[in-house]
């Protein structure tokens, strides 16, 4: 059996990290999404920018995977599995999973914004979120910039692609922990269904796809994955 798993923040979530859209992210509560995930948001403020990926970077580093990461790298014992990711954390990695594909690039990874040279820059390490920190400089004179995809940028072909052909080979797609209204990540469950595959999605909270998935499991990811794919074979029938 083939499985793809199509994962958002919420997958994280149980580690501590919060969501996207989540109203408790402290200091960037009063921003929105756009404002400092947008290249257009990058140019106007950058220290704001930089500020917000310093915090989530150290956040990401402290926390450990959960149940849902660890499930879902169990199941290779089961099945092939491709995690497609729009997080850019790396604890499905760190959970195990072996296949993973970053859609949204990862937070770990540095470049310059103008040359594009690849960075290793020293991060200060923050005792409490700041609003604004300048971001280290490169030789070319050009600001550091997080590895990510903002909103206003393409997707990497390699991942994308990836994904795809994922999608396309899997016999079950679970969606898992996604608000699925950022495009073009969120066509693939719909790929997925316009193809008649099955698809499971795992989500506490209805989504613009809950009412044409195969089943919507209104629960977190921890409760839902662990044995799922090892029960697939009597609930697909
Ligand atoms: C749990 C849980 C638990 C909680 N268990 N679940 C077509 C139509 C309309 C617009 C567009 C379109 N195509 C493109 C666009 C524009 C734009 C877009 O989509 N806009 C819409 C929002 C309107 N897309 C883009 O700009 C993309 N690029 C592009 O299209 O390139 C072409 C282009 C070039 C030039 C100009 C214009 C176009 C790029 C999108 C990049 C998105 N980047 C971000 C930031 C990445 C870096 C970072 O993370 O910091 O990606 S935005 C942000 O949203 C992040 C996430 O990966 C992404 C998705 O969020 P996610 O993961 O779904 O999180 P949440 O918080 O929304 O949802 C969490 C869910 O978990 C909730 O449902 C909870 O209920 C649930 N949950 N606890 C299970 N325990
Ligand atoms: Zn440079």
């Amino acid at each position: 059996m083939q499985v793809a798993v199509f994962s958002g923040a919420g997958i994280s979530a149980e580690s501590g990290v919060p969501t996207f859209r989540d109203d408790e992210v402290g200091l960037w509560a009063q921003y929105d999404p756009y404002e400092v995930s947008s290249i257009d948001g990058w140019n106007r403020h950058p220290e704001l920018v930089w500020a917000w990926y310093l915090w989530r970077w150290q956040l990401s580093r402290r926390v450990e995977p959960n149940l849902g990461h660890r499930a879902i790298a169990d199941w290779e014992q089961h099945a092939k599995v491709h995690v497609i990711t729009q997080n850019v954390d790396n604890l499905h990695e760190r959970g195990g999973s072996s296949t993973v594909h970053h859609l949204h690039g990862s937070m770990f990874e540095f470049r310059c914004a103008d040359c594009d040279h690849p960075s290793n820059p020293v991060m200060p390490e923050l005792t409490e979120p700041v609003l604004e920190v300048a971001p280290p400089v490169c030789d070319c004179g050009g600001l550091i910039r997080p590895g990510v995809v903002w909103f206003g940028e393409d997707l990497p072909d390699g991942p994308w692609n990836a994904a795809v052909e994922a999608i396309d080979a899997a016999d079950v797609l679970i969606v898992v922990g996604t608000s699925g209204v950022v495009y073009p990540a969120a066509s693939l469950p719909e790929r997925a269904l316009d193809q008649g595959k099955t698809v499971i999605q795992v989500n506490p909270e209805p989504t613009p796809l809950s009412d044409r998935v195969t089943v919507h499991l209104r629960t977190t990811a921890s409760a839902a994955l662990p044995g799922m794919v090892q029960r697939l074979p009597f609930l697909l029938g």
